[in-house]
Order: C-alpha cells, then structure tokens, then sequence
C-alpha cells in the first residue's frame, strides 16, 4: 500500500517496546537462552509479572511527546510467551499472569485515541512452542520434545496474526524477527505476507533477515546500524533494496529491561544518531525496555523527553 509507505518513509522517528515475563529477571530478553532456562523453569516466571504500574496513556504520552510517530511493541518474543489473550495457546498474559490483562489491547486503544501508529513486532523463532522443529540455532536448553509438526506452527503463527490484524483495530505494521535462526526452513513467506495484506492492506510489513528485502515486504530494517552499515557483523547480508528504510536502536545496551546496565546513551548521541538515520532517508526506532512494574525506567524517560525538547526545536512536525 503506497500511501502507508509514504507515510513510513516520512514518520522518521519511533518507539521500540520490548516487554515481556523476561523482564522479571532484569537480565535482557534472551535470558531463557543465554541462562539455560529450560522450559519447566520458566513457566514460574509468569506467576512474577504483575505490572500494576503499567499505564498505557503514560507510554504513549512519553513517545508523542519524545516527537515519535509509531510504536512498534513485542506482541510475542523468542521466548513465545503471548502478551496479548490469544486463544491459540494459554502461554499469555492473561491466563498466567496475575495481573491477567490483555496489554496490546490497553496500548492499541490508547494509541487509537492519542494518534500514533502502532506496530506489533512477532518472533517467528519461538523457544516455547514444541512445533517450532526441527530447532534453529538457538533455543537448544529449553527441554522440549525431539519432535514436532513444523507446519502446524506455521499454521499457529498464522492464526495468532490473524487475531492480532482482527481484534485490536488498524495496526501499521509487522515487524518480524527471528528468521535467522532458521535461513533454510520452507518459512511460507507469501502465505503469511498475503494473509496480512489481505486482512488489512495498509499494514506494513518488514523483517529483520538481515538480508535484501524479499517479496511481499514493505520497508527494510537494519539492527544497530545506519543503512548500508555492519559494525555489529548482523548487515553483512542486508543489501539496500527500494523501500523505505529503519534502523532501531537501544538507550543503553539492552532491549529487554537490563538491572545492570547503566551504559545509557546522552541525548546529543541520540539525537545525532536520529539526524544521521534521516541522512540516510531512515527512520529511526529507539527502544526502551520497560520494567516488571510496568514502568518505563526513569533514565530513560528524561532522555526521551530531552529528545523531545530538542524535536520541538527543530524537528518537522
Ligand atoms: C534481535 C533479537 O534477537 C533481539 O532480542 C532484539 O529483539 C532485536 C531487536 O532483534 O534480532
């Protein structure tokens, strides 16, 4: 849809969100892997997440005001726990946690009523779902079965973006993650791809293959890197194809809320990086990982609004 893209190409700057039952643990959210947590162990962590805090206007407030245009939000990370009440598996927010409530549901309705995109990221790789087989490079401690029906998690992928495209109103884009792990599989891209253009046409579509955009994709996304770029050794792959372009990037070194990582980025780095993606005709996507309490972490928030000031100033509107 070329209006979409259009509008892509020009919204310049986003909030990325990565949150989930991982945040707990304040160890990033590659903790299942990286710490060996198999899946018997995980599923205590669910029990913790409580975010009574969490306040969906905050966040989008935070994000308007930081002069972003989108929020792009994990609805599901490698770890495959659902923060949304998919009736596909009861790995959800609802059904294991305490608190129990549906936050995309929260988040989309108030980016509705406060005027900002929203953009749901999915993992494709999933550490939880004994389907996901054969494995991929990663996920290898979590204990599941040596077996499973890969077309059927095709399938359950299939249908948990069919409900996120129908429940929670105009959603802007998917932005897909975790193929890496699994670059030979028959992933079904078209099949996917067209049943998310089908269900809503204006929905952007992008993954992050690190690889030239393939059919069917709408903008083209680079991690921690200015298009064209590969200091972190994920670009080497990434050839600049036609389409609008992103980076995304993080506040300190983590996604996932880090207990530990003080490295946080000034806002003249910031905001330099955001003038330099423009250069570049990119967008730029700058995340924060946001506690267990629900809150994103104060250093973060009086950056974001520095940013803001500096948007004011001189940002277009
Ligand atoms: C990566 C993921 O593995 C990270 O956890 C994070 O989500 C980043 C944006 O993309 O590929």
């Amino acid at each position: 849809n070329l209006e979409a893209r259009q509008w892509f190409q020009d919204a310049k700057f986003g909030m990325f969100i990565h949150w989930g039952v991982y945040s707990v643990l304040g160890d990033g959210e590659w903790v299942m892997n990286n710490q060996h947590i198999d899946k018997k162990n995980y599923e205590k962590l669910p029990a913790f997440f409580n975010p009574i805090e969490f306040n969906a206007a905050e966040w989008v407030k935070t994000a308007k005001e930081a002069g972003m245009k989108y929020i792009t939000i994990t609805s599901k990370h490698h770890d495959g726990f659902c923060m949304w009440d998919t009736k596909l598996t009861d790995w959800n927010i609802v059904d294991r946690t305490p608190y129990g409530k549906d936050v995309l549901r929260q988040l989309a309705d108030e980016c509705h009523k406060q005027g900002i995109k929203l953009f749901f990221y999915y993992s494709q790789l999933d550490w939880y779902q004994n389907n996901y087989y054969p494995r991929g490079n990663t996920g290898h401690y979590s204990g599941r079965p040596e077996k499973g029906d890969w077309y059927a998690y095709l399938d359950y992928m299939d249908d948990q973006l069919t409900e996120l495209l129908t429940n929670y109103g105009d959603i802007a884009g998917i932005w897909f993650d975790g193929w890496w792990d699994k670059k030979d599989a028959d992933w079904r891209l078209d099949k996917t791809y067209s049943l998310i253009h089908k269900l809503q046409p204006s929905c952007l579509i992008g993954s992050n293959h690190h690889q030239a955009p393939k059919p069917g994709e709408d903008f083209q996304m680079f991690e921690k890197d200015l298009p064209g770029h590969n200091t972190t050794g994920f670009s080497g792959e990434s050839e600049i194809g036609q389409l609008p372009l992103e980076t995304c990037e993080t506040m300190n070194h983590s996604w996932g809320f880090n207990l530990q990582d003080n490295n946080y980025k000034s806002t003249k780095d910031l905001v330099h990086y955001l003038v330099k993606a423009a250069g570049y005709n990119s967008n730029f996507l700058l995340n924060v990982g946001p506690m267990p309490n629900g809150k994103i972490q104060p250093e973060f928030v009086k950056t974001l609004g520095e940013i803001g000031k500096w948007m004011d100033q001189y940002g277009e509107t």
